[in-house]
């Protein structure tokens, strides 16, 4: 906690400011030039990342977005289609990138929970003939951000990538909360990491990082991805305050995010007591809470306003939907106060 700001911002696990000794990490940090290769710091970050997800390389980028669509990018040939969750991020808010920056078409699947399964997909998968794009690429999506943080079941990971093999598709993980869901279900990130050809995590999400996400994969994939990431314009110089950021986050803010998780936990059930707000208690699994408003309230956008006067920050996502999300910045105590302040608005 940094105490730097009065409100209870709720918005996002984005929303966090490097910590003081994050803040020391960063002067200290080891820089040159990683353009060419030569930046200590950045280096030690993607040896050490890559190895917790059990891969052969990482690739440093500035964002979560840039990490998706190099990896896209990687794997598809401009007229291929892409499949992907209805919710998926890649698919709602990377501004339109599959067809902008890859060519490629997606092809979204409703799912439960945010998942779809192996026979959804397989079911979606293009005849080979010429009217049709060729299906290229999976990808998933654990935590699931707009389903509310919900974790992948490992099984059906595990059948998605059997019946992958078999028309030979490739596989993709935007894992910006992977961290979340291995905290969550005591998964090592290299259990899930192993049925994807590329997994990309964030640094600058719950963990608290000011900036920069990694694509991992072999180190076929990461020679591809980093060609398109210095095309995209995503190859930084002296980086490495940065990924020294990211590496103190990765060492020290981890395991802590089970205190994220106990916090979304008490604020969902503060949340659905309220009558005319409304939880899915179930899909409440990592640090993300979505909830209802009964229209008796006014629209969520007025219902964000009168929270914001009352000291706490929440983003409406739609005329009857918020999301809170719990974070580093968020104190057990601050949660209780946003739960108060919730009942009093409410
Ligand atoms: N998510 C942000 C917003 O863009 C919605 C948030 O506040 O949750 N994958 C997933 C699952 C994400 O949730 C996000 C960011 C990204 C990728 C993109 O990361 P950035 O913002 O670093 O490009």
């Amino acid at each position: 906690m940094n105490g730097e700001c009065k409100l209870i911002d709720l918005r996002s696990d984005t929303v966090t400011r490097p910590t003081p000794e994050m803040r020391e990490v960063m002067a200290r940090a080891e820089v040159g030039d990683d353009v060419f290769g030569e930046d200590p710091s950045i280096n030690q970050l993607q040896t050490h990342v890559a190895g917790l997800l059990g891969r052969e390389a990482g690739l440093f980028v500035p964002s979560g977005s840039m990490a998706n669509q190099v990896s896209i990018k990687a794997h598809t040939q401009p007229g291929d289609e892409i499949i992907c969750e209805r919710g998926a991020h890649v698919y709602n808010y990377e501004s339109g990138g599959p067809s902008f920056l890859s060519g490629v078409q997606v092809l979204p699947l409703d799912g439960i929970h945010g998942m779809i399964t192996a026979e959804q997909i397989e079911s979606a998968i293009r005849p080979k003939n010429v009217h049709h794009p060729i299906t290229r690429l999976i990808c998933l999506e654990n935590t699931h951000n707009r389903a509310g943080g919900t974790v992948f079941p490992i099984d059906e990971i595990r059948s998605i990538r059997k019946m992958a093999d078999q028309y030979k598709l490739h596989m993709h993980l935007d894992g910006a909360r992977l961290w979340n869901a291995s905290i969550a279900t005591d998964i090592p990130l290299h259990e899930y990491a192993q049925y994807f050809d590329s997994v990309v995590v964030c640094f600058s999400k719950g963990l608290g990082a000011p900036v920069g996400s990694m694509i991992t994969g072999s180190s076929d994939f990461i020679r591809t991805a980093h060609r398109y990431r210095k095309m995209f314009g995503g190859a930084m110089r002296q980086a490495g305050v940065l990924a020294a950021a990211a590496l103190h986050a990765v060492q020290n803010h981890y395991v802590r995010m089970k205190e994220d998780h106990e916090n979304a936990q008490i604020l969902a059930r503060a949340i659905d007591a309220i009558p005319g707000l409304e939880v899915d208690l179930e899909s409440v699994q990592t640090n993300i809470v979505f909830f209802d408003v009964d229209p008796s309230f006014g629209t969520a956008g007025k219902v964000a306003e009168r929270l914001k006067e009352k000291g706490v920050l929440v983003i409406a996502t739609s005329a009857s939907r918020i999301r809170v999300v719990t974070h580093l910045d968020v104190s057990r105590e601050q949660v209780e106060e946003a739960a108060q302040i919730f009942r009093t608005v409410l």
